[in-house]
C-alpha cells in the first residue's frame, strides 16, 4: 500500500486538502434548533480540508466560496454519516450451530449455562490471531460500511483473558486503518467470566491487570461490563467503573437485556455515556438516566434474535427525556446482524420508534452515546464532513424498507 497516501501535499485538490460541495440534495441536518430532522430543502453542503464549512440551504453559501470539485446530487437525500456506536464485530468463528439448537427449544440463558454461547466464541477468538480476527472481521466492517456507517464502536469482550483482550482491541483498531471509517474501541473485559477461571480472580485480573495494560496501550476509549445474572453483578460492575474512573476512561454498560437487576441506574450512578439494550428497565432507572444524561442505546436486533417479549419503556424514555440511540450490537451470538439499516426498521416495527427518533438514534444520538458529538453525527459547520447520500427523497423511506440498500455515496471526512 502507498503509505504516502495520507500526505495532503500528494492530494489532488479534490481530495482531503481541498473544498468540495454536495449541491441540489434534500438534507436532513439533525441539527439542534431545527425542527424535527432539521430537513433542508435546496440544501448543500460544503467542505474544507475535510470538515463541514456550510450545510443548510443552497442559496446561503458562504460569500466567494469556490469549490475545487462540486457534486450535483439531483435532488438525493444527504443525511449525516450513520454511526453504529455498539458492536462486538471482532470475533473468530461463529454460532451457527448454536442457533439451530434454539430453534429445536434451547433458550439462550441454557445455552451458556451449558458452556456453549460466548464461551464458544471465546475458544475460536483465543485461537486466532490478530490477522486471522483482521480477516474475518472486515466483510462484517464491509457490510456496514455498505449501509454508509462513517464510525462504528468495536467492543472487545471475547478474549477475556490479558493477552486476547488486547489482540482484540489492535484487531478493532486496524480495521480502522484498513477502511475510510472512524473506529472507537471499548474494552468488554466485564464480559462473562472465562470457563474453568475463579470469578474473583477474573475480576481481580480485570481490573487490576487487563483495565491498567488496556490504558496504558490506549487501545481503547471507554470501558463497558455485562451486568446479567449469567454475567457480573452490579457490585462487581461497579468496582469496574471505578477502576475506569481512575484511569480517565469513560464508562457504558449492557443493563437489563434479560432481569432488572438496576444497571440503568448503576450506569447512570457512574456518569456513563449509554446504558444498552434496557428492556427491564423501570422508571428509577429511566429517571437516574435522564438525570445523568446517560443515553439509552436500544438494540432491536437482540430482541428479535432471542425473540424477547418485553419492550425497552420507549414512552418512559421520552417522557424523561432521555436521548434514545440505536446500534446494530453485532455479534455472533444474540444478534448476527449488520445492517443499520434493518436496525431502524425493527425499532420502528418493534419499539414504536418514530421515523424521527431512528433516524436520529443511529446518528446524532449515537454519536451522543460515543462523547463525539463536538466531532460527527449532525451536519453543521466545524464538523467531520461525513456523510450518506441516499437514492430516496424522503427519510421515511430509510426506514420503512427492509433488506433493501438506497446507499448512492458515503463521504467520510470530505472524501
Ligand atoms: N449482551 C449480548 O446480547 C451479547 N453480549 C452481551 O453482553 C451477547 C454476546 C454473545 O452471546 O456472544
Ligand atoms: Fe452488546
Amino acid at each position: 500500500m502507498d503509505t504516502h497516501r495520507g500526505e495532503t501535499h500528494h492530494e489532488t485538490p479534490a481530495g482531503n486538502g481541498g473544498t468540495r460541495l454536495w449541491r441540489n440534495a434534500r438534507l436532513a441536518t439533525l441539527a439542534p434548533g431545527r425542527d424535527g430532522l432539521g430537513l433542508v430543502e435546496t440544501g448543500a453542503v460544503a467542505c474544507r480540508d475535510g470538515r463541514i464549512l456550510h450545510a443548510g440551504p443552497e442559496a446561503e453559501l458562504p460569500d466567494g466560496f469556490r469549490a475545487d470539485e462540486v457534486i450535483d446530487c439531483e435532488g438525493r437525500l444527504i443525511t449525516p454519516g450513520l454511526i453504529d456506536a455498539h458492536t462486538h464485530l471482532v470475533y473468530a468463528g461463529d454460532r451457527a450451530r448454536e442457533f439451530e439448537l434454539r430453534l429445536a427449544g434451547a433458550s439462550y440463558e441454557e445455552i451458556a449455562r451449558a458452556g456453549g454461547g460466548i464461551a464458544s466464541t471465546v475458544a475460536a477468538t483465543r485461537a486466532a490471531g490478530e490477522e486471522e480476527l483482521v480477516r474475518q472481521s472486515l466483510p462484517r466492517l464491509d457490510a456496514l460500511l455498505a449501509e454508509g456507517v462513517t464510525t462504528v464502536e468495536i467492543k472487545s469482550g471475547y478474549g477475556l483473558e490479558r493477552g486476547a483482550e488486547l489482540t482484540q482491541l489492535r484487531a478493532a483498531r486496524r480495521l480502522g486503518t484498513l477502511r475510510d471509517v472512524s473506529v472507537t474501541t471499548t474494552f468488554l473485559g466485564a464480559h462473562a467470566v472465562p470457563p474453568g477461571t475463579d470469578r474473583t480472580e477474573y475480576l481481580r485480573a480485570v481490573i487490576e491487570e487487563m483495565l491498567p495494560a488496556v490504558a496504558a496501550q490506549g487501545l481503547a476509549d471507554a470501558v463497558d461490563g455485562f451486568c446479567e445474572g449469567i454475567a457480573f453483578t452490579p457490585d462487581e460492575i461497579a468496582r469496574v467503573f471505578e477502576a475506569a474512573r481512575r484511569l480517565g476512561l469513560p464508562v457504558k454498560l449492557h443493563a437489563d437485556q434479560l432481569s432488572n437487576l438496576g444497571g440503568a441506574a448503576l450506569a447512570a450512578a457512574h456518569g456513563a455515556l449509554s446504558a444498552d439494550h434496557l428492556e427491564h428497565t423501570d422508571e428509577a432507572g429511566a429517571a437516574a438516566m435522564a438525570g445523568a444524561g446517560t443515553v439509552a442505546m436500544l438494540l432491536p436486533g437482540a430482541f428479535y434474535f432471542i425473540r424477547e417479549t418485553r419492550l425497552p419503556p420507549v414512552e418512559l424514555f421520552r417522557r424523561h427525556g432521555v436521548p434514545m440511540a440505536l446500534a446494530t450490537d453485532s455479534n455472533p451470538g444474540t444478534s448476527p446482524l449488520t445492517s443499520p439499516l434493518l436496525v431502524m426498521n425493527m425499532a420502528a416495527t418493534l419499539f414504536r420508534m418514530t421515523v424521527d427518533e431512528c433516524l436520529a438514534g443511529v446518528t446524532r444520538e449515537a454519536a451522543r452515546a460515543l462523547g463525539r458529538l463536538g466531532e460527527t453525527g449532525t451536519l453543521e459547520p466545524g464538523k467531520s464532513c461525513d456523510l450518506a447520500v441516499w437514492n430516496v427523497e424522503r427519510p421515511a423511506e430509510l426506514v420503512y424498507r427492509m433488506g433493501f440498500n438506497p446507499l448512492h455515496a458515503r463521504v467520510w471526512r470530505g472524501k
